[in-house]
Parts: C-alpha cells; structure tokens; sequence
C-alpha cells in the first residue's frame, strides 16, 4: 500500500538527544539506544470510519517520536499496518450496504489526507492486512507445528500458554484480561478453548464472508494480532524499538502480539519498549468509531480549522495523559498559534538558542510536548513584547517547531 508525501524535515543547529520513553512493559521510563536505524512499529487504523480526534493524538505521539530520532541524527525505520479485513469493517459495510474494499480503501484515502495535512510523517512501509496475508499462513503453520497453537472447529487458536513471558507487557489479573478480552474482539466464553483468553490466528471462512487461501489452515482469513506481528516481523525483525498505539491495545493486543513475535522466535523482548498513548474522550466518554462520539479531522478541515490548530491542540496534552477534546481545547490551541505566528512573522528578535535546546530537551524527556509548547510560548512572549536585534531568531523558531513538533508558522 502507499503511504502518503513527508513534509519536509528542516535540519537544526546542533543535535538532540536519546529519547527517554515510558514503557508499559517495564512500567518505568527507559533511555533507548536504537543504533544508526531506530525501528518503530505503529498499529494503524482499522478504516471503516474517518481519523477522530483520538486518533490523531495518537499518531501525533509516534510522529514525535519519529522527530526526535531524525533531529537525533537516526534513520528511522516506521512501519505501520492497516486493519483492511476485520469483523468491524465488514459488520460497517453490511449494515451501509456497501462493498467493504470500497468502504476500506475510502476511509484509508481519507486517513491519508488527514495525515498530510496534520504534517504526520508517513511509515516507510504502509502495509494492509490483506496484502500480508501470504506472509501470515506460514506464521500461523510454524506456531501450530510448534505446538503453540490447535484446532477448534476449523479455527485456528493461540495458546497463551505457550509464551512464559505472557502478561509482561499489560500487567493485568486474570479477571481483568477476561473481561477486556470480551470487550475487544476476544471470545472467552468459547466451549473447548484451552484458555479463554487463548486468541484466533486463523478463522476459518464463513458464509459470506471473504476468505484467503490458507494453505493447510484451509480457506480463512487472519486474525487480528498475527497481522501486526507479521508485518513488524517482516519489516523490522524482532527486537525492534518501539511498539506503539493506543493505551487501549496494551491489552489484548500488544500482550498477544508480543507472545505470538516470542514464541514464534524464541527470543525475548519483541519490543525495547511498549508505549501507550492515553484516550481522547468527548462528552464524558472515550471517542470511539463503536459509540459514535466522534471529531472527525476531515470535519474539522472542512469547516475551515488550520491542521495546524489541529496539531497544536493534540500539542497541548501529554501523550500519555487521557484528556477530553472540547471547544475552548481548539480556541486555545487556535488562540496560540496566531501568538506564534505573529512572533515569528517579525524580521528580528530575540536569541532562540537555548529555546531549540528546551524543546528538544523536553521531547526527548518522555515526548512532553506541552513543556516544548511552554518554551515556545515565553519565546512568542518576550519576542512580541520587548524589541530584540537577532535576525536569525525568527527562521530559527519556525524551523524548530516545524521540525520537532510538525507545525507549519
Ligand atoms: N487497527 C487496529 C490496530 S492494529 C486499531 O486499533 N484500529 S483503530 O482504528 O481502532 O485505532 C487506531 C489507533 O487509534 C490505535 O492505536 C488506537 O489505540 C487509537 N485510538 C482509538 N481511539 C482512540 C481515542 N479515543 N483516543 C486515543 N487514541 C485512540
Ligand atoms: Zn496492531
């Protein structure tokens, strides 16, 4: 699948520093060294309704990430998937009445587009469910033949069991991963598993459903883990960086992922680090495309906000904070961006040296874009306020925040 065009990256003085990151796993925050090729696996969407809000604070988080490792002197290495066959696509489609590619490949142009405009950089491979599809089979055959995984009734099931790391990336009791298991495309009360919590790798078809030759799984289409630890298997290889997405998939997703990746290879960690990005609720309540509560991007766009509003809005949380999109979050952010712009748009000023240092040192600080917000705003303060004479401080301002938090001034 193609992704869509990078805004372009401008290069600033000097050069940040290792990115210290939050992981779930260990539950602390840890300094990674990714070497000369940081790699980095992001869940994608799943495209059966346009990008909300909360989807883009999320991706925003990983797009941070991906800053801090250029303007660290990195290549990075970004892959992300899209969920283009799952139960909530087709059941969508149905219930519209229309063709569930056409619905998928709408709503991923459309994803596409909000990205550019929100100036998110794009994976180096953006690759769909379906298209890894020949690489999933043999995965799924090898985990079977390793005794990993059984047969229910034609489906194919993983078994927990055979990963003793399993639980090492959500830290939940049993109870608790019952219940989210339920809650997230898992089926516990299924007769005749060996444990409830044991996920599908492979369904097999069902009337009216598409299906994909599975070779000896038999015709079937994938489950929703093994498309993830495929793709970041094939693209990145084990031991990858960072394993990214939502808070809401450390459990199932990441957990059953990760145990897939490690009893797959035998090897542990899957990922240096598991990050977790908080939810963005509207009205009291996640925004989620199965409740309907949802800010649309595209929506916004169209009712003329900046994208770069948008942005500064995401800007303004912690990632790892779950916050509540409202009117005066956008005012605020709307509010902000005209300050900066009308600071930089002045032909001289005051010195930003120590202002690139502050916000590189924040986002390599757990990505705490709203203490880089903070600096930028004494900036835009003191510049608009008091009369400076260096010339160069303005360019410089515009091309840190373009640079380290993808903003256009
Ligand atoms: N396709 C799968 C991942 S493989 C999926 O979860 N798709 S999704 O469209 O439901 O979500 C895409 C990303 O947005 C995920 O990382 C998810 O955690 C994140 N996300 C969904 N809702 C919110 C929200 N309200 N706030 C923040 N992030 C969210
Ligand atoms: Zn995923």
């Amino acid at each position: 699948m193609h992704a869509w065009p990078a805004s372009e990256v401008p290069a600033l003085p000097g050069k940040g520093r290792d990115l210290q990151i939050h992981d779930s796993a260990t539950q602390g925050t840890i300094t990674l060294d990714p070497g000369p090729v940081a790699r980095i696996y992001v869940c994608g969407i799943t495209p059966y309704d346009a990008t909300h809000i909360g989807h883009a604070a999320t991706y925003n988080a990983f797009d941070l990430v991906q800053r801090v490792w250029l303007d660290n002197k990195r290549q990075v290495h970004y892959v992300q998937n899209v969920t283009d066959v799952d139960d909530p696509l087709l059941e969508r489609a149905l219930r519209d009445g229309q063709d569930w590619t056409e619905l998928a490949e709408r709503e991923t142009a459309l994803f596409r587009e909000d990205m550019t405009a929100l100036r998110m950089l794009p994976p180096r491979h953006y690759i769909g469910a379906v298209e890894a599809i020949p690489g999933i089979v043999p995965l799924v055959e090898r985990l079977r033949e390793a005794g990993a995984a059984y047969e229910l009734d034609g489906d194919v099931y993983f078994s927990v069991e055979s990963d003793p790391h399993f639980g090492q990336v959500s830290h939940l009791d049993a109870e608790a991963m019952r219940l989210l298991s339920a809650e997230r495309g898992g089926d516990p009360e299924r007769p005749g598993k060996k444990n409830p919590l044991d996920p599908m790798l492979w369904m097999a078809a069902r009337p009216g459903d598409p299906s994909w030759d599975g070779g000896s799984l038999g015709r079937g289409r994938p489950g929703w883990h093994i498309e993830c630890v495929a793709i970041a298997l094939d693209h990145l290889g084990m031991g990858f960086d960072i394993q990214g997405g939502g808070s809401d998939l450390a459990f199932p997703h990441h957990e059953m992922g990760a145990s897939h990746a490690q009893a797959l290879t035998g090897e542990f960690p899957m990922a240096k680090a598991y990050v977790h990005a908080g939810m963005v609720a509207l009205n009291g309540e996640k925004m989620s495309k199965s409740k309907g509560n949802l800010v649309f991007v595209s929506a916004l766009r169209r009712a003329g906000v900046d994208p770069a509003a948008i942005r500064l809005a995401l800007l303004a949380h912690h990632y790892r904070a779950d916050w509540e999109w409202t009117d005066e979050v956008l005012a605020e952010a709307v509010a902000r961006l005209e300050r900066w712009r009308a600071a930089v748009s002045r032909p001289d000023g005051i010195p930003a040296d120590t202002l690139v240092e502050e916000v590189r040192e924040a986002l390599a600080d757990d990505l705490d874009a709203p203490a880089a917000l903070a600096a930028v705003d004494r900036w835009a303060e003191l510049q608009i306020a008091a009369s400076g004479d260096d010339e160069s401080a303005p360019g410089l301002v515009s091309r840190t925040v373009d640079a380290l938090l993808g903003v256009a001034l």
